[in-house]
């Protein structure tokens, strides 16, 4: 058996090409040209560390960064200031006079101190996302001199094994090099290797803009340096250290570069982390160089490919049709733009949005932040870091549905760690107890409101990342589980408990004060543009929704009665979601008309997606005003909103709309001939806010997935927004709710061939297509034949157990 299994490894290395292969998988991103902006660049990353190559002939540049990378440090941001001003505040919002009570919270109920830095907080406490560092290499010659008919370039990432390479033709030498940032290894690998013996010179680099020393040796490079804490002190310490392998030639020290002459391979070795939580990293990285330093090449990329292929090969999407896998991603782009027909652009943007997550997200380090891993500055546009109105929880949004559900844990780890410093909060600002977070976060716990009331005043981030942890038991049951999340559910519906104040028209419960995220309303009389309120619609919704999880959790734990009657009795007191006069639904508590009918956001639809409060089967007419809000919103806005967009569109059934949305989203950004930095997506497939966000590249995977399976609303709904495009093709590895694995096959818009696995022992209730006439049902192992179509079916499997259903239409 042993050897067996030794036999088929070394059949396995065999077969991995030698050369980058350039052939036609469809899930590659490729280009003719050495990226000329970073957007072009390819991403790579294990979940910890990245690596940004830009395939440049003569001066290649790496951007390298890693996941905990982070300037700043604890602050204490709560203002016992504040607390005096609630009362008051809350008069006034109570009496209508919002803009006074607005002109009130500016004043008063901020954070304490610099807050984020208005989103520079590379030199505050708050401090920010980095950049690790470049890594430059440079080869004597200029583009001027290069035959260019002859270039025969080509650079590419596969999303298969998650490899980028590059290969050009030069004065007769092919040229190629090979990236992987390995998961098995856990350091960036990079091979460089020419036709001709002796033929590659090279000069390397490390630097970064900022706060590094570099050491060198005869065959290695080292960065190190500290991070500014916000104090002026010394922060996050980080260290980089690139060692070299060479095969053929020699190596020199010049200056603060090294020097390779006359090789015939080069391989770097590139190694890196930092001291957040983690005291014996400078260990480690020595550790990770060790281990791979002997190794030969082909078993450290097998090595790599074997443990990716792990988290990748869960799902795979097939859309029959058009894939212009012959086009170059960034014309590919283009194409889609003049022509939106290519379904296998469409399956490569879902299997990327997997990929990117698989990248930038390991368990046990943090979540991915406003960019996932990949940042090539300094001050990160918004400190890189954790928005909680919408963009850190878009990003996992993927995570269940599309079978990466360990990589969810980083943020519900993150959630965990916010009740702590989140209760100091609840108390100084509120006076209450339990734990809240609102607008933003960081890696060093910042809980209190944003310096800028206009969109830091919101406070149910916390709450909103509750139905993280939530959602992570619906997708895997697991009473242990659901233990350990059970106190953070408990404290931040405490929390709300506390702080709702009761509104004088109807007797609801509501937060006061509060935003609907970043989003202001005309105050009536004035037509001032006002942003404080009280009970906004997503409030309401949120809270809502964590009152319900927190009591279904204390049943099925059987603890806590009392607190979940009290749970219940405020919950029967919240605001319910209202139509306005347009017949949308209503943002706010009053029927404010809006200053921007076109704002990115959309927050009081977060009961449609991600929640579940509103279907257009059991609430139809919230379900019709949602469709009027989204009209009334229109089709444009930020990346992050039209994915946004894509996941409201298949929730209500619309296939066409949604796919409309996608190919909004997929709008070329600063792609050559566009060279406009607009909303949309990036040569590189990444998404523009603008700037790069990763949140829309997420929230567009998970929508595209939320388009072909759902099961949000108590029961398994197959394909229910197919757009006329996506005629036939097959879906496999998606999760459902309750705790399977879903397959489904479709032909003519119509599901044929579907497959449930269970991961957990438990019942599914499965809505058969109305266009069904005959539904046969085989469970695994024991068989079971409906005739008839059956409208529902309910089946109970214990794990592992399977059941396939045939639809047949006749
Ligand atoms: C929120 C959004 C912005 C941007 C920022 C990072 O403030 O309103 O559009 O995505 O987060």
């Amino acid at each position: 058996m042993k050897t067996l299994y030794v036999l088929a490894y070394i059949f396995s290395i065999l077969l991995l090409p030698e050369y980058p292969t350039l052939a036609s998988s469809p899930l590659r991103i490729w280009y003719n040209n050495p990226a000329g902006i970073w957007e072009e660049t390819l991403p790579l990353g294990n979940g910890r560390i990245g690596a940004m190559p830009d395939g440049g002939i003569f001066e290649e540049n790496i951007i390298l960064n890693d996941i905990t990378l982070w300037a700043g440090s604890f602050q204490d941001a709560d203002n016992p200031e504040a607390a005096r001003y609630l009362p008051q505040i809350r008069q006034l919002l109570l009496e209508g006079k919002n803009s006074e009570a607005q002109d009130l919270v500016y004043r008063t109920f901020v954070c304490k101190g610099r807050g984020s830095g208005f989103g520079n907080g590379a030199n505050v406490p708050y401090g920010c996302y980095q950049m690790l560092g470049t890594l430059r290499i440079t080869s004597p010659g200029s583009l001027r001199s290069i035959d260019s008919a002859n270039l025969r370039y080509q650079r590419q990432l596969s999303l298969e094994d998650a490899i980028a390479s590059c290969s050009y033709h030069l004065n007769g030498i092919d040229y190629s090099r090979e990236y992987f940032t390995s998961f098995a290894d856990d350091l960036i690998v990079i091979r460089l290797k020419a036709t001709q013996k002796g033929a590659l010179n090279l000069s390397l680099s490390l630097n970064r803009p900022e706060r590094f020393t570099i050491e060198t040796a005869s065959d290695e490079l080292r960065m190190y340096g500290n991070l500014n804490d916000g104090y002026g002190k010394k922060g996050t310490r980080y260290n980089a250290r690139l060692k070299i392998k060479l095969s053929g030639g020699f190596s020199v020290v010049n200056g603060q570069s090294l020097q390779i002459k006359q090789a015939d391979e080069v391989l770097l070795f590139i190694a890196a982390g930092t001291d957040y939580k983690n005291p014996s990293f400078e260990k480690q990285i020595d550790q990770h160089l060790q281990r791979v330093y002997n190794q030969p090449y082909h078993k450290l990329k097998a090595d790599h490919i074997r443990q990716y292929k792990q988290l990748f090969d869960r799902v795979n999407l097939q859309i029959e049709g058009t894939a212009r896998n012959d086009l170059p991603t960034d014309q590919r782009l283009i194409a889609f733009a003049g022509k939106p027909d290519d379904n296998g652009l469409v399956a490569l943007y879902f299997q990327y949005g997997r990929y990117l997550l698989i990248s930038s997200c390991r368990p046990g380090l943090l979540p991915p932040n406003l960019q996932g891993l990949w940042a090539n500055s300094i001050q990160t546009p918004w400190n890189g870091d954790y928005h909680l109105n919408i963009n850190a929880q878009m990003n996992l949004w993927p995570a269940e549905v599309t079978n990466l559900p360990e990589l969810h844990l980083p943020l519900i780890e993150l959630t965990k760690g916010l009740a702590g410093p989140g209760s100091r909060t609840a108390e100084t600002f509120y006076k209450a107890q339990g734990w809240v977070a609102h607008m933003m976060t960081n890696p060093w716990g910042f809980t209190a409101p944003g310096e800028h009331p206009s969109w830091g005043a919101t406070n149910t981030g916390g709450g909103w990342l509750c139905a993280h942890l939530w959602e992570h038991y619906l997708f895997q049951p697991d009473k242990n589980y659901l233990k350990e999340i059970y106190p953070i559910l408990k404290g931040a519906s405490q929390f709300f408990l506390d702080m709702l104040i009761e509104e004088p028209s109807h007797g609801w419960f509501v937060t006061a004060p509060s935003t609907s995220p970043e989003n202001a309303f005309l105050m009536p009389g004035s037509n001032k543009a006002v942003n404080i309120c009280m009970g906004p619609t997503m409030d309401n919704q949120i809270i809502r929704e964590l009152f319900g999880n927190t009591i279904m959790a204390a049943r099925l734990l059987e603890i806590d009665t009392s607190f979940s009657r009290k749970l219940e009795a405020a919950s029967a007191r919240l605001s319910p979601t209202k139509i306005g006069k347009h017949g949308q639904l209503m943002e706010w508590l009053e029927d404010y008309e809006e200053v921007e009918p076109q704002h990115r956001h959309v927050s009081h639809l977060y009961g449609l997606h991600p929640g579940n409060q509103i279907t257009p089967g059991q609430t139809p007419e919230l379900a019709e005003a949602a469709r009027i809000t989204l009209d009334r919103r229109g089709d444009g806005g930020t990346g992050w909103s039209r994915a946004w967009k894509i996941n409201f569109w298949a929730r209500l059934g619309d296939g066409n709309r949604a796919y409309k949305l996608l190919t909004q989203l997929l709008t070329p950004s600063k792609t050559a001939g566009v060279r406009k930095d607009i909303g949309g997506t990036y040569p590189n497939l990444f998404c523009a806010h603008p700037p790069f966000q990763i949140d829309g590249n997420f929230g567009g995977c998970a929508g595209i997935a939320e388009m072909l399976v759902q099961s949000h609303a108590g029961y398994i709904e197959l394909l229910p927004a197919l757009p006329d495009r996506w005629m036939s093709g097959s879906i496999k590895g998606l999760r459902v709710r309750g705790g399977a694995v879903i397959d489904i096959r479709w032909k003519n818009k119509q599901g044929t061939h579907i497959k449930l696995q269970a991961t957990c022992d438990n019942t599914f209730r499965i809505k058969i297509p109305s266009y069904t006439t005959k539904t046969q049902v085989r469970k695994i192992p024991k068989q079971q034949i409906y005739k008839e179509p059956e409208k529902w079916i309910n089946i109970t499997l214990k794990k592992g157990e399977t059941v396939q259903i045939t639809c047949i239409s006749q």
